[in-house]
């Protein structure tokens, strides 16, 4: 996708590997409980009922050959359709999420990709975050592997709903891989394209062959550290350090635009063909590639180290709306942006919208609405809506973030907002939320790694 057409010069030494005793590890096992010093954030270990596609509550399944309105082909080449088939993407009942590339009796490839609802993964200040996953490779090598192409890897959060601020929002790659190579790379994607600081469109990269099994013969945890405090970013498998990018080599400027914005959202896929394939055995996939083989996932987990308090910054100050003043609104009713219970952020004016009334325009970064009192009922809310506008540059995007009963609590639910074609061009945006029952204080959020304001709000709701 947003991985870039990659030229990678460092291909030596990699393809002699050394056949090794394989020692097939269970595949099943729960995510592991966090080090010393670590909490869980976020996590999924794919158990479930057999041949069902992973939650949504945790996961976007993105289809096709590109975002739409995105580059073509995702941005890499990589010719694959992804789908949301069961024969593309499952959970095998054992605790493991399988995503298989097929080919039709056409010649054409399809596979999966998946990316987290959640995009804010980020550190506290001065802490450090964790991304790690059990995974083993497709289990094909050689002649039979040209083209396949395996990613665990993160972007940065103001990429959704852009799709064309690669690289400057940051890219890591936890885990790639191509052709069956007894090898895992790992990568840090940074700011212009092509060169800049980070080499685009390489990236600066470093990779070993997996310890013990092979890559494509066993399960690996696949680890990447970001250290705020330290200013540097961590590569690990099986715990082993085989990468790291420190603030310094990128220069502070390059550093802040990937790492202040919102955070990261977390992908998973299995790409056919493209340029980091093509570059190390020209052009995949081919005729002797094999069908049929996947990536297997046993979890994906998010620690953290380091817990902060300091909540979104904001220049703007908190005003006290009259009118309602009790809040106490039904969820599944349009909840008006101008009479929120408080409001930071933004100004107050007309809707050129359905229905007329008024609107809170022109939110940015650290901006929020609070709406006391909100009940969900009976019901159990699994959706959220806003009514929102933007004029805004083009790149200049931000998140709308729902979050209940605390300013600072992890969002239910988040979506991106890029221009919508003005200030007073509305459209009803939904996003899914995990679900909510009984009766909370609602609160708004607007984060965005860029100052400038990027949306209006008109009305939010909920629905089942
Ligand atoms: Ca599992």
């Amino acid at each position: 996708m947003s991985r870039r057409r990659r030229i990678l010069a460092a291909t030596t030494a990699l393809l002699a590997a050394i056949p090794v005793a394989v020692v097939a590890m269970s595949a099943n096992a729960a995510i592991p409980p966090p080090a010393a010093g670590w909490n869980l954030v976020w996590g999924d270990d794919f158990n479930g009922a057999a041949n069902t596609l992973p939650s949504s509550s945790n996961w976007i399944v993105d289809l096709g050959h590109a975002y739409p309105g995105g580059p073509g082909n995702w941005g890499t080449g990589e010719i694959q359709n992804y789908t949301n088939s069961t024969n593309n993407i499952k959970l095998d009942g054992s605790g493991n999420l399988r995503i298989t590339a097929l080919r039709d009796g056409a010649g054409n490839w399809t596979s999966s990709r998946i990316e987290t609802q959640r995009s804010n993964f980020k550190p506290a200040p001065g802490g450090k975050l964790a991304i790690e996953g059990r995974i083993q490779m497709p289990n094909v090598t050689g002649q039979a592997a040209l083209g396949y192409w395996p990613a665990f890897w993160a972007l940065g959060s103001p990429y959704r709903g852009n799709y064309w601020n690669w690289p400057s929002i940051g890219e890591f790659d936890i885990m790639e891989n191509v052709n069956g190579i007894n090898s895992v790379w790992g990568v840090l994607h940074c700011g212009v394209n092509p060169g800049g600081p980070c080499n685009e469109t390489t990236g600066i990269a470093s990779n070993r062959a997996c310890p013990g099994t092979s890559c494509q013969g066993g399960f690996h945890t696949y680890r990447f550290e970001w250290d705020d405090g330290a200013k540097q970013f961590r590569w690990y498998v099986d715990g082993q350090l085989f990468h790291t990018v420190n603030q310094g080599q990128v220069g502070a400027g390059t550093w802040d635009q990937m790492t202040n914005h919102a955070g990261y959202f977390v992908l998973l896929n299995l790409a056919i063909g493209g340029a980091f394939p093509n570059a190390l055995a020209g052009q995949t996939p081919t005729a002797a590639t094999v069908p049929g083989h996947s990536l297997v996932v046993d979890y994906v987990a998010v620690y953290q180290s380091g817990t902060g308090t300091t909540p979104p910054t904001s220049t703007t100050t908190t005003t006290t709306t009259p009118g309602n003043p009790g809040g106490g609104g039904s969820a599944y009713s349009e909840l008006q942006a101008e009479s929120a219970q408080e409001r930071s952020g933004g100004t107050v004016g007309t809707a050129t919208d359905t229905g007329g009334g008024q609107a809170v325009g022109e939110i940015g970064n650290g901006g929020y609405l609070k709406f006391s009192g909100v009940n969900f009922g009976s019901s159990t809310a699994r959706q959220f809506y806003a009514r929102v506008a933007s004029g805004a540059a083009g790149g200049v995007s931000g998140l709308v973030e729902v979050r209940l009963d605390s300013r600072t609590a992890a969002p239910a639910g988040t979506f991106a907002v890029g221009n919508t074609g003005g200030w007073q061009s509305w459209k009803t945006v939904p996003a899914n939320i995990s679900g909510i029952t009984g009766t909370h204080d609602v609160y708004v959020t607007f984060t965005s790694g860029q100052p400038a304001p990027y949306v209006s709000v008109n009305w939010v709701k909920f629905g089942t």
